[in-house]
């Protein structure tokens, strides 16, 4: 299967133009962690950001959780977070989670007051609303004259979801209708039954060292379960590194821990 394959040699054969800008910069980098940048505050997101840059392959944000004061701040923002992405060599995903009809994400994608299509390499949607949210959100990518990619949410990591199993197979059918957009999915792990010649990138959030959880029902494993076991591709790291006191040391822990997975799988 493809999971065995080196990401370096993937970079050369997958299907989306973001995938293989992302593996290229995973194998160059030797990192295959994203860190999940939750902070409110935009100067603190930039400057932890910037100290982590050298150690991740990509940042996921959530552009609506930060505390904006104008709306020329958005654009500051957003125009910094690109800046540090081409300085350290990393690409953006927002974790917008689009769940609505094919125009209406076309419109959430492009406007607002966010314009996450400008700057945001990946974002990702869920498949409840069927194929037109992949056609919405893929015309808008099309516009920007940009390379951009598109995961879809096929389980999460949180107690009671109602994704995996055949709520998972059912998403990765959806995303074979667009082999040139969707780069891949949110999972705990590998797809079941990838078919010959296919790449699915999976990225999977709930990821902390010593596992546990929150308690509003995260649930986490390790890089080594996620990444080693189970054959995904990308940890994504929030509070395990963020609210660190030396994100810099425990980021490093868990570049080590996923890549050293990695290394094993490939080896095997
Ligand atoms: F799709 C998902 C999911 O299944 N679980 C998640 O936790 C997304 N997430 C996001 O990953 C969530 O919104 C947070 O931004 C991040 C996890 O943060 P943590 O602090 O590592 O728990």
């Amino acid at each position: 299967s493809y999971t065995m394959r080196t990401y370096e040699a993937r970079a050369e054969t997958h299907p989306t133009e973001i995938g293989r800008r992302l593996l290229t910069i995973m194998a160059s980098k030797k990192t295959n962690l994203c860190i999940s940048a939750d902070l409110t505050d935009p100067s603190q997101i930039l400057a932890l950001v910037d100290k982590l840059g050298p150690q991740i392959c990509l940042v996921k944000t959530h552009i609506d959780i930060i505390t904006f004061t104008t709306p020329s701040s958005i654009t500051d923002f957003t125009t910094a977070l690109s800046a540090l992405a081409t300085k350290h060599n990393f690409l953006i995903f927002e974790d917008r989670k689009f769940a609505d009809i094919g125009s209406t994400v076309a419109h959430q994608y492009r406007g607002g007051v966010y314009r996450i299509a400008s700057w945001s390499h990946i974002t990702n949607a869920h498949t409840v609303p069927g194929p037109g949210i992949i056609a919405g959100l893929h015309s808008v990518a099309k516009e920007v004259g940009e390379p951009r990619g598109l995961l879809m949410l096929g389980e999460m990591s949180s107690e009671g979801n109602l994704g995996g199993g055949e709520y998972l197979q059912k998403t990765v059918e959806m995303a074979r209708g667009d082999r040139e957009f969707v780069v891949g999915f949110i999972a705990q792990g590998k797809v079941d039954g990838a078919k010959e010649g296919e790449d699915w990138i999976v990225m999977s959030p709930g990821v902390k060292l010593g596992g546990g959880g929150d308690a509003l029902g995260q649930r986490y494993n390790t890089p080594q379960s996620v990444v080693g076991d189970k054959g995904s591709d990308v940890v994504i790291v929030g509070r395990g590194v963020i609210m660190s006191e030396d994100p810099v040391t425990d980021a490093e822990k868990y570049r080590v821990a996923a890549w050293g997975a990695y290394e094993k799988r490939v080896a095997a």
